[in-house]
């Protein structure tokens, strides 16, 4: 079993469905026999990235962990993956506690362990700002980002708010909110828009086979 890795770079504002349509898709391509993985904002920065705020020094940062984390998942053969899979967890915790302590080049030293890979990386993480995802486009070899603007308007976003930090951030609780008082560079070229039609969301499962289809195409 083979398949080519890729990266689906999901961005958009907080409460655009960014994760919603990242499950949704990883259930489409697991049904069609493809390994993904997930890598999601809010998650990743309950761990890998726990050490950073959203100061925009390090959003900068947090993309850039989470593309170099990406970049390393290259494996073309399926059958290399189950080799690497034991190795990565061993090694991966090995170097992240060194990691921890020294430098994060470490993290390059994991990234080389999976240079192979052929996964492809779901990330869905809000990426407000252009130059840090053309930074992650830019380590990939051509065609292999594809990157999917959540194009969800603010107003919608805010009325959702499924975890109340739109009310939090225009009460003055949470500085430097997306949207709010920090702000997002809607993406000028992506490969995918997701956008409302009318009035209405389309499901997520509809903006899942955009995506597959436009893989399909590509
Ligand atoms: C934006 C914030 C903030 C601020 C907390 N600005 O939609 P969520 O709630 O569930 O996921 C968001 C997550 C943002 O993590 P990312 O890594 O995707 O952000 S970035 O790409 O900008 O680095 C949001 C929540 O954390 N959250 N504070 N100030 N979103």
């Amino acid at each position: 079993l083979q398949q080519k890795g890729c990266v689906i770079w999901i961005t958009g504002l907080s409460g655009s469905g960014k994760s919603t349509v990242a499950c949704a898709l990883t259930g489409a391509l697991h049904a069609r026999g493809k390994l993904t993985y997930i890598l999601d904002g809010d998650n990743v920065r309950h761990g890998l990235n726990r050490d950073l705020t959203f100061k925009s020094e390090d959003r900068a940062e947090n993309i850039r962990r989470v593309g170099l984390y990406i970049s390393i998942s290259k494996l073309y053969h399926f059958f290399f993956f189950f080799f690497f899979f034991f190795f990565f967890f061993f090694f991966f915790f090995f170097f992240f506690s060194i990691y921890h302590t020294y430098s994060h080049d470490s993290i390059g030293e994991v990234a080389k362990l999976f240079s192979d890979a052929g996964v492809i990386c779901i990330a869905s993480v809000i990426s407000p700002y252009r130059k840090d995802r053309d930074t992650c486009r830019s380590i990939l070899p051509d065609g292999d980002f594809i990157e999917v603007f959540m194009d969800i308007p603010l107003c919608v976003c805010e009325a959702r708010d499924p975890k109340g930090l739109y009310k939090l951030a225009r009460a003055g609780k949470i500085k430097g909110f997306t949207g709010i008082d920090d702000p997002y560079e809607a993406p000028l070229n992506s490969e995918i828009v997701l956008r409302q039609e009318g009035e209405v969301c389309p499901p997520p499962d509809i903006m899942a086979e955009k995506v597959i289809s436009y893989l399909e195409a590509n």
